[in-house]
């Protein structure tokens, strides 16, 4: 992870990590943030004896969890989680509302925040915006079937639409078997409508505007942590 923000991400995956108690159910998020708090969590678990099992938001963060020892549960045995720690790609001043999704875990990220008492993200200062949209497109998550239809819907609320790609020259293709579409819009001054505009879309499994679900922000940046409420 060729990462300039990576010391910060450590730093702030530590503080997350140092915040999870005993007994806890814990989300356990993707991306790399996410991953520096895992592995912070992970050296708790087997350094100092903490007792908590995670819920993973991707089948890559179950891996790595697996790795580190951490137990890992599912909603089938805990339907509801104390905390969870995530990233996120843009966090909007003020409002704390999040576009998450670049790493294409978005869904199992949104189930698993509206599953928990409290969502905490972890970032560096550069996901930090005015406003949402400014530099990441909306990351979509549709079915494969009609995924063309379901695009040209989408084109209709305003965005430039374009397939995800993989590294590996292949469609992406999710944990659950969908397609992500990646929405540019020009601006987005109402993400609370625009999330419920595009959740009413035929074909639209979910999006990645995570809107009213964030309490607590931990950033890190060239001035330490910051700590942001809502
Ligand atoms: C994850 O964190 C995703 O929602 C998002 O794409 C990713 C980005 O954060 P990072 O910069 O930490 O990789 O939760």
């Amino acid at each position: 992870m060729s990462d300039i923000a990576l010391p910060y991400k450590k730093e702030v995956g530590e503080i997350a990590a140092s915040l999870v108690q005993d007994g806890m159910i814990v989300g356990l998020g993707s991306g790399s943030t996410a991953t520096c708090f895992v592995e912070s969590l992970g050296r708790r678990v087997t350094q100092q004896g903490l007792r908590c099992i995670g819920i993973p938001t991707s089948v890559a963060t179950a891996k790595l969890a697996i790795s580190l020892g951490i137990e890992l549960t599912d909603f089938i045995h805990h339907s509801v989680i104390d905390v969870t720690f995530d990233g996120a790609d843009e966090i909007e001043e003020g409002s704390l509302n999040l576009i998450k999704g670049l790493g294409g875990a978005l869904l199992r990220e949104k189930i698993v925040a509206a599953a928990s008492k409290k969502l905490v993200i972890v970032a560096d200062e550069t996901k930090m915006v005015k406003q949402l949209g400014e530099h990441t497109p909306v990351p979509v998550e549709v079915t494969p079937f009609g995924w063309e239809s379901t695009a040209h819907q989408l084109s209709h609320l305003g965005a430039q639409v374009a397939q995800r790609w993989g590294n590996d020259g292949k469609l992406f293709i999710t944990d659950g078997g969908n397609i992500i579409l990646d929405c540019h819009f020009k601006e987005v001054k109402d993400a609370r409508k625009l999330e419920r505009d595009i959740g009413s879309v035929v074909g639209v499994v979910e999006s990645g505007l995570f809107i009213d679900r964030t309490a607590e922000v931990l950033i890190a940046g060239s001035h330490g942590i910051k700590r942001l409420e809502h």
